[in-house]
């Protein structure tokens, strides 16, 4: 059912509700193939990232021949890096307009987890939904894993939208409030087109998130501080708007700080939900959230699972083409929250390169909600590496964000607001309230030479040295001289 240069359409995002048992046969049929002599790699299509069942399976044999949209799998990265794999790095909203546009090529087969089939035939989704309404309709065979693992409760999560339409029948998408329901809570797949169903009962696999440190604390504490400020000066209401947190260990912290905090009403218009998101539904915090897929550590897969009856009226589980809708968050007003690999003294981010070339993991989401937000937010411990590496830096090796799509950056350090400044004045805020110690005087003598000796003065920059402080990690494995 799946042959070598096949496009296959996956299930999964973020570790959850992705295929645990074809893409491992697939694996073992690919290795015995090459051993027989015959190349067998296929074109892997998904939601976002997966498990170590699906593209670590896959990666491990080099069965990946091409990639998208989002990748996080230690061994596919590596492949992706040594150019063993092409990888295409995409804004997940537009995954599955630019599919049905024609744009990606053919689906030759989908595989898609579910948690079972209705007396009508009707698909009940996973802990996921991501591309999987788009990857039934286009794939021409459809294979299921129905996972007995997932809980039976997950019926009536999710709310599956089949308004979509391409240009110019494209219609206004009637979500006003991020508690919304406009769709169904089941996923339609035409009978004729499933040529297999496997039964499984295995876990999904996220790893888990590493305790809030001190940095993640201080990182929470200064953007709590803002949003009060925010609210005493009228500028957001006291229930805040619509949350979205990105992943990362940071991202997460930042959920774990709102329990803490003051907010209450809260509701969240997101993509992947997080151990610190569950913590606020259940503290009350939170009254809804709305995303694409559930991206618990263990711990909290399997006190969902258990608690399922009180979430369930919680959480609404969509496509990813409507959880990141950039007309929706825009609309909603999102406050939208992502973590960064480096941000330069203007403000521009990079959150998919280390040193400009290597992929970490993908843009995801994190640019559908940051050019729409009503206040985009980025946070990031200001070091990595243990202070060999400085997350501010005098210009981005790579650009995922422009500076026009930030607004606030934060590190343990402190906050830059950065609304209505100019890049002159945004450089000074970053370096003064962003930039660790050890690089501080650092950014302000380059910028200071640059202001000097620049071309322009609108936004100085010394081409020849804005990359030096990469360079030299490169050279000595720390970016200090
Ligand atoms: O690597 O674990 O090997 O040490 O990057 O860094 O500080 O733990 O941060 O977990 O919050 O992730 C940008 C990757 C941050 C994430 C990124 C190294 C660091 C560590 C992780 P190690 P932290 P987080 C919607 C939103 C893009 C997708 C997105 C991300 C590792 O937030 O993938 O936003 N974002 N989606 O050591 C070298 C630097 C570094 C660095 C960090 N400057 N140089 N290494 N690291 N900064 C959700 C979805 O789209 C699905």
């Amino acid at each position: 059912m799946i042959g070598s240069g096949a496009t296959v359409g996956m299930s999964g995002f973020t570790g959850s509700g992705y295929p645990k048992a074809v893409p491992q046969a697939l694996a073992r049929r690919i290795e015995a193939e090459r051993a027989a002599g015959n190349p067998f790699r296929l074109r892997v299509w998904t939601g976002a990232s997966t498990g170590p069942e699906l593209d670590g399976a896959l990666a491990r044999v080099d069965g990946i021949e091409f990639r998208l949209p989002y990748n996080s799998d230690p061994i596919a990265r590596e492949r992706i890096n040594n150019g063993e794999m092409e990888y295409l790095d995409m804004h997940l909203s537009q995954v599955a307009p630019m599919a049905w546009q024609g744009f990606l090529g053919p689906l030759d087969t989908a595989v898609i987890e579910i948690v079972g089939i209705t007396g009508e035939g009707d698909l009940i989704p996973s802990a996921s939904v991501g591309n999987n309404k788009t990857w039934l309709e286009r794939a021409e065979r459809v294979i299921l894993e129905v996972n007995r693992w997932q809980s039976a409760d997950l019926e009536g999560v999710h709310d599956i939208y089949y308004g979509t339409a391409l240009p110019p029948h494209r219609v206004p998408i009637p979500l006003i409030k991020p508690t919304d329901r406009i769709g169904q809570p089941y996923l339609r797949c035409d009978p004729d087109k499933i040529v297999a169903i496997v039964e499984t009962d295995a876990p999904d696999r996220n790893a888990p998130f590493s305790p809030p440190d001190e940095n993640a604390r201080a990182i929470a504490g200064h953007l709590m501080e803002f949003f009060g400020h925010e609210v005493k000066k009228g500028r957001l209401p006291a229930s805040l708007l619509p949350l979205q947190s990105g992943v990362g260990n940071v991202a997460n912290a930042v959920m774990e700080g709102l329990n803490e905090g003051p907010f209450e009403n809260l509701t969240a218009f997101t993509e992947v939900i997080q151990d610190g998101m569950l913590t606020l539904l259940e503290s009350g915090k939170l009254r809804v959230a709305s995303a694409t897929a559930m991206s618990l550590s263990p711990e909290a897969a399997a006190s969902l699972n258990d608690r399922m009856a009180f979430f369930r009226d919680k959480l609404i589980l969509r496509p990813q083409e409507i959880s990141n809708h950039p007309e929706l968050v825009r609309r909603l007003g999102c406050i939208t929250m992502n973590g960064l690999i480096e941000a330069d003294i203007y403000g521009n981010i990079n959150s998919t390169h280390i040193m400009g070339s290597r992929i970490y993991n993908g843009i995801g989401g994190s640019g559908d909600f940051a050019r729409n937000a009503y206040i985009s937010v980025f946070v990031s411990p200001s070091t990595a590496k243990g202070g060999k590496i400085s997350a501010i830096v005098p210009h981005v090796s790579h650009v995922d964000h422009i500076t026009q799509d930030v607004q606030v950056i934060v590190t343990e350090q402190g906050l830059a607001d950065l609304r209505g400044l100019s890049p002159k004045q945004r450089a000074r805020v970053v370096i003064e309230h962003c930039a660790h110690p050890d690089y501080r005087p650092l950014l302000k003598d380059y910028f200071e030479r640059a202001m000097r000796d620049s071309y322009g003065r609108q936004t100085p920059m010394l081409p020849g040295q804005a990359f030096a402080w990469h360079q030299r990690f490169l050279d000595t494995g720390d970016m200090r001289p």
